[in-house]
């Protein structure tokens, strides 16, 4: 007070409770901010935020549609300009093969469409293009109506449940990882992450971010180390620490194709091996990747009984068609689709609501 007033002695007093507790707050801010910035610099590992175990809030359905934008322009403008005519005429089915073709739904899986539609246009005597729209729309989803799409979690198992995630390098296995261990964060579950791609130096490091993000544990192995030890050593600890869920990342990409084969099928048999159990193994596929992605499959489930299909980037230049190729031929459900590159972007999928949005 004698300071201020021999440095101000202009102020009035009454002014003078105002400046000290300006000076107060300017004092409280100044050591906040070098609590945090020292905490930064100490380099002292943040704790991962607790995740809320509030029930999964749905992404609503405009959501999906407004992602699936590419996806479904080009294929309904295909579908339109196939139904211009007056007439139900072979152009007609020509076009709409060729629509169907487009969308990568692939021969066999387009005839499988086609062929029960003309006989049914033929038995209801349908003559009008948009009463076909409608068909072809019904049979398309028709075609997706079997499948089970719910992710196996055994409750009633005293051990860990054990995901694997394979697929080609880039599809997003990793990515879907950390989706999906949020997604399961929030329905309650405890989470630990194996990462089973020794096979890239930075995949043990990403895997650990989405790890942080989601609130989940980690165990790394070493570089270049036995993918099958870090996936077991995942599980033993998961056992120890009573987690219920192990989600095993895996390498896309090996020296060749036949390496990476054997050691997925190495891989799983180990998993299970230990306390827990693998009740899901997801493959990832880049839906961009058109019909390659039905070749992918295909080595996969050889390798190891694939039991779901996350389907991802379907928010990109996809065209979709693939899922209908992948559970018409291989009979393995979508489960999942990715729509983004951030944690909340992975969905159910819903066939019924996929097929309209294809259609609108
Ligand atoms: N747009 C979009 N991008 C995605 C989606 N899923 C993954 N990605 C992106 O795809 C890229 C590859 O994803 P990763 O998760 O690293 O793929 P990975 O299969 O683990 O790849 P490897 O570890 O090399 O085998 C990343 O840039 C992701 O952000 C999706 O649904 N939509
Ligand atoms: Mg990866």
């Amino acid at each position: 007070m004698f300071a201020l007033e021999i440095f101000a002695p202009q102020f009035a007093a009454e002014t003078v409770p105002t400046i000290l507790l300006a000076l107060a707050a300017l004092v409280i801010v100044f050591g906040v901010g070098v609590v945090v910035v020292g905490r930064r610099r100490s380099g002292q590992v943040v704790a991962p935020t607790p995740v809320s175990t509030q029930a999964n809030t749905p992404v609503s359905p405009a959501t999906v549609r407004d992602r699936l934008g590419k996806v479904r322009s080009s294929f309904a403008g295909a579908v339109t300009s196939a139904l211009t005519r007056s007439a139900i005429t072979q152009e007609t089915w020509d076009d709409l093969e060729e629509a169907l073709l487009r969308a990568d739904l692939g021969v066999a899986t387009t005839t499988r469409v086609l062929a029960p539609l003309r006989e049914l246009v033929k038995a209801k005597q349908i003559i009008q293009p948009s009463d076909l729209r409608a068909a072809l729309q019904s049979q398309m989803t028709a075609q997706l109506s079997n499948s089970v799409r719910e992710l196996n979690f055994d409750s009633s198992l005293n051990a860990p449940n054990i995901w694997l995630v394979v697929g080609v390098n880039g599809a997003g296995k990793t990515t879907t990882i950390g989706k999906l261990s949020a997604q399961q964060r929030k329905l309650g579950r405890t989470v630990l992450m194996a990462a089973g791609d020794t096979f890239r130096a930075a995949a043990g490091d990403q895997l650990e971010t989405w790890a942080q993000r989601s609130g989940a544990e980690i165990v790394r192995g070493s570089e270049g180390g036995d993918p099958s030890s870090v996936v077991f050593d995942g599980v033993a600890r998961a056992t120890a620490k009573n987690i219920d869920l192990v989600l095993a990342d895996t390498a896309g990409r090996l020296q060749n194709n036949i390496n990476l084969m054997e050691e997925l099928t190495k891989v799983r048999r180990v998993a299970d091996k230990g306390g827990g159990k693998v009740t899901e193994v997801l493959l990832v596929i880049d839906a961009t990747t058109g019909q390659n992605g039905l070749t992918q499959a295909k080595q996969f489930a050889q390798a190891t009984a694939v039991t779901g299909v996350v389907l991802t980037k379907l928010d990109g230049s996809a065209r979709g068609g693939i899922v209908f190729a992948i559970e018409t031929e291989l009979q393995i459900p979508v489960k999942l689709v990715g729509l983004g590159e951030t944690i909340d972007d992975l969905v159910a999928f819903d066939a019924a609501e996929f097929v309209a949005a294809l259609f609108e």
